[in-house]
């Protein structure tokens, strides 16, 4: 599946992306559409895994790494995961390494153009190591949790770690370890 529900309408007025939850501030961190793109940029390189075929081979996504966002609204010490949040709800949980990688990117543009909105405008999670329904669309926070707590898809049956080399598709595939009980 590509995604669950409608594509949301951008609002540039309202659009924001927070940072909250076990921040070492102890306070929440909000961007406007402006902001957001003032932060420092990176590209990458990565392939897109869909649980039942491959999309988008030989992609180059731009945007703001995973890692600035760790930087300038650092977690507290105990934070193990992260989870991303979208419109609608949708969420995706990770690992704090998974997300810390250096390939993990905030993205707003695919080879060199802006993203459509179909695959997320103004931006998703890209995490080029994982499973595609690890990387939220339409993303608008980052929740930095204590413990590890399912997202949207890890809630329905799909494997909790979602790496694409292990083939860890489904949940019954987890092992001890592999995600919180459910
Ligand atoms: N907000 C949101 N993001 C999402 C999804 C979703 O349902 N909602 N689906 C995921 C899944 S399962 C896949 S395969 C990819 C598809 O990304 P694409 O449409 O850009 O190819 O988006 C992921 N991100
Ligand atoms: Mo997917």
């Amino acid at each position: 599946m590509l995604h669950y529900g409608p594509v949301p309408r951008f609002k540039p007025l309202t659009w924001d992306f927070q940072v909250f939850g076990a921040t070492a501030s102890a306070e929440k961190h909000r961007w406007d559409f402006e902001g957001f793109h003032e932060l420092p940029r990176t590209t990458v390189r990565g392939d897109f895994h869909c649980v039942t075929r491959f999309s988008m081979l030989d992609s180059e996504w731009s945007g703001v790494a995973a890692g600035t966002i760790l930087d300038l609204v650092p977690p507290t010490p105990d934070t193990t995961h992260v989870m991303v949040w979208a419109e609608y709800g949708y969420s995706a949980n990770l690992r704090l390494a998974d997300f810390a990688d250096s390939r993990t990117v905030f993205a707003t543009h695919h080879n060199g153009e802006p993203l459509t909105v179909e695959h997320g405008f103004p931006v998703r999670l890209v995490v080029p190591h994982l499973y595609a329904w690890k990387g939220p669309k339409w993303v608008r926070a980052v929740e930095y949790m204590r413990a590890d707590r399912r997202g949207f898809w890890e809630e329905r049956g799909y494997h909790n770690l979602a790496d694409p080399w292990a083939e860890q598709r489904y949940s019954y595939q987890e092992k001890p370890g592999d995600g919180p009980l459910r």
